[in-house]
């Protein structure tokens, strides 16, 4: 009785590890009951799937992208989630995220998905957002790991996102 019990156990708990491979907040609060699993070709961390698009693309192409393929344009909510994504574009690559002040100068406004966000993570050398030449609303993530703004015109990587689909137990 006492074997199987333990055998069950060692079971649960590899299965909990193979559903968490980020070894983040969002993966151990996800172990409290709800998991989820991205589809093979994307790239799960924590409670997030994630698609990179090497391809250089304007910041409107990269959105129209993400949204074709169902999902959106990420934007990384922790300095941890940006260390990760960087890993996915090449190392000199920057990569747009779903943030722009297109509609009224120097009001960015960043989307998680469909909910507006509050995080920022701006490179404080050369104090951006700058709006250099009057022209940049759309954000990058420099290949530093901090937030700038650039012409929305100019071609980069991009990730896709879209929440881990979550199963109830
Ligand atoms: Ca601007
Ligand atoms: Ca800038």
């Amino acid at each position: 009785m006492m074997v199987s019990k333990r055998f069950i156990f060692g079971l649960i708990s590899l299965h909990m590890m193979m559903g968490c491979t980020g070894g983040n907040e969002m993966c151990k609060a996800s172990i409290g009951g709800r998991r989820g699993a991205c589809h093979p070709s994307w790239i799960q961390w924590g409670g997030k799937c994630y698609k990179a698009i090497t391809e250089s693309l304007t910041w409107f192409e990269a959105k129209e992208r993400c949204l074709k393929m169902g999902n959106f344009l990420v934007v990384p909510q922790s300095q941890e989630e940006t260390d990760f994504l960087m890993l996915l574009v090449p190392e000199t690559s920057k990569f747009w995220i779903n943030c722009n002040d297109l509609e009224e100068e120097g009001n960015w406004k960043c989307l998680d998905g469909t909910n507006e966000v509050e995080y920022r993570n701006w490179l404080p050398v050369g104090g951006q957002p700058d709006n250099t030449g009057g022209n940049e609303h759309c954000a990058q993530v420099h290949p530093n790991g901090k937030w700038n703004d650039l012409p929305c015109g100019r071609k980069l990587p991009a990730i896709c996102m879209q929440p881990a689909p979550q199963l109830h137990f």
